[in-house]
């Protein structure tokens, strides 16, 4: 019942500019107040939710770096909440290609899509971690998340998000470096500048049969993504939604459920700034403060991710200019990216769960009752789980335990003990390029090589935490030591 949901699903921005009909651009987003809102919108959304609410995900926020986002944000007509916006942009310029041009977003879908679900099923060990460091469920010798274990495995999930992005403007920049002057006139002269309800209603342009759903839900995100593209420059690419960043906490499932399945329904405009105020209300003035003080404590990390969304659009621009731009650079930048993410997701899992530990019963109805009003009769959290915005069966989630540690040296499958298991990955992955950590590159410098075989060498044998029995065990061994010398 729910199948192209991501590509029913609006999903615009939920913070205005400050005045009507004024340009949505990156000084909204990173207005105090339009953080501040999010942020409290989030806490609500993590305070009153679980692991499966947690796990839904706008497909379109990975590999967004082609300004698609500015488009609907911007749309002239004011139809960028439309259901129909997506797709009447990637119709149109599918309709602009020509067969071949097609058949190479196709063979593009094909070959991405498994990447493009593991970044989706890479998050929930991030998001089981979160969980766990709120009820207090943390490892043994453990005292709460570690910043650079969570900012470690932030950096390979975006590097992940670097590979499908490079990929995709490996194939959309030469073909629209490509495009005759006939197929521009009817972009330029039909679409660029326009709002939708201007944009030719063409109707669909390829056939389903023989694409699963996620390949067409692929070719047409890349579709739009190239009209976006296209019309669009640096600027555009950088623009993200104030929600864009820190988006493991459960706030797309919230303002996005209501919206599922009920074509007519439109997210209000208003729900993140209304429900993000009367979160705060709730709260004690301590409480309050966790919350209010991440706008300023996560600014500077913000501000970064900036910079780098700002290089990698002039990187991958370098693909319709007829360069090649390199990969290892973009590798580079996207491990800054998951790196300034990281601490962003680190510093609002710990402020939340010290919010969530001190909560009154009477408190905690009160965030059900925001919660209910906003879900407007659908299920307060999911049965299951979601992959982006496809409901699934809650996946096996590989232990989060390492996310509760500092990163150990060597340890490439992340169990917390450095040991031949270890070094078979690392063999397994010698030599290759745009490598994380999981495949051995423990030096972060992109490649699995010789440096870090011998970081592997040197912590051979090591682990995290030092099992606490054999410590006690040496200690009462030391003391028996003692008592029979004396
Ligand atoms: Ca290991």
């Amino acid at each position: 019942m729910m199948r192209f949901t991501s590509l029913c699903i609006a999903v615009a921005c939920l913070i205005g500019p400050a005045t009507a009909h004024a340009v949505m651009d990156m000084a909204n987003t990173l207005s105090d107040n339009a953080q501040q809102n999010t942020i409290a919108f989030d806490g609500l959304a993590f305070l009153t939710g679980s692991i499966g609410s947690d796990s839904f995900f706008p497909p379109g926020k990975v590999a967004d770096f082609w300004g698609f986002q500015y488009l609907r944000d911007n749309d002239p007509s004011g139809m960028g909440h439309n259901t129909d916006f997506l797709s009447r942009a990637a119709d149109n310029m599918l309709y602009a290609l020509t067969a071949d041009q097609r058949q190479q977003l196709i063979t593009l879908a094909k070959s991405q899509v498994a990447s493009i679900n593991q970044y989706g099923y890479g998050r929930f060990v991030l998001m089981d971690a979160f969980r766990r460091n709120l009820t207090g469920n943390i490892p043994t010798g453990s005292t709460g998340l570690n910043l650079d274990a969570v900012k470690s495995y932030s950096q390979q999930l975006y590097q992940l998000d670097g590979q499908i992005s490079y990929q995709r403007a490996q194939v959309m920049g030469p073909i629209l470096a490509s495009l005759t002057a006939t197929q521009r006139a009817y972009l330029n002269n039909n679409m660029v500048g326009q709002g939708m309800t201007s944009w030719p209603n063409v109707g669909e342009q390829i056939d389903k049969r023989g694409l699963t759903n996620d390949e067409f839900v692929a070719v047409t995100t890349y579709a739009s993504d190239m009209f976006s593209w296209y019309a669009g420059n640096t600027d555009a690419d950088v623009y993200f939604c104030p929600e864009r960043q820190g988006t493991y906490f459960g706030s797309f499932y919230m303002k996005d459920a209501p919206a599922m399945g009920n074509p007519n329904y439109s997210i209000p405009t208003n729900l993140t700034g209304d429900m993000g105020a009367a979160f705060l209300s709730v709260l004690t003035p301590a409480q309050r403060s966790l919350v209010t003080n991440l706008v300023s404590s996560q600014n500077a990390e913000l501000l970064k991710i900036v910079d780098r969304r700002e290089d990698v659009s002039t990187l991958l621009r370098q693909f319709i200019a007829g360069q090649t731009p390199s990969q290892t650079d973009m590798q580079d930048l996207m491990t800054k990216y998951g790196e300034h993410d990281g601490s962003i997701i680190y510093q609002y899992a710990t402020a939340f769960a010290q919010v969530g530990q001190t909560l009154s019963s009477s408190q905690q109805s009160q965030l059900q009752a925001l919660r209910d009003e906003i879900l407007q009769g659908e299920p307060s959290v999911p049965s299951g789980a979601f992959l982006y915005s496809t409901p699934t069966a809650m996946p096996t989630i590989p232990s989060s335990d390492f996310l509760f540690f500092a990163p150990l040296a060597g340890d490439a499958t992340r169990d917390r003990v450095v040991n031949f298991k270890d070094y078979i990955v690392l063999e397994g992955d010698f030599g290759k390029t745009n490598a994380t950590w999981a495949m051995g590159d423990f030096n972060a410098d992109g490649v699995v090589d010789f440096k870090d075989y011998t970081i592997l060498e040197a912590n051979f044998g090591t682990s995290v935490p030092e099992p606490a029995t054999l410590l006690l065990v040496t200690a009462g061994a030391a003391g028996l030591l003692i008592r029979r010398r004396g």
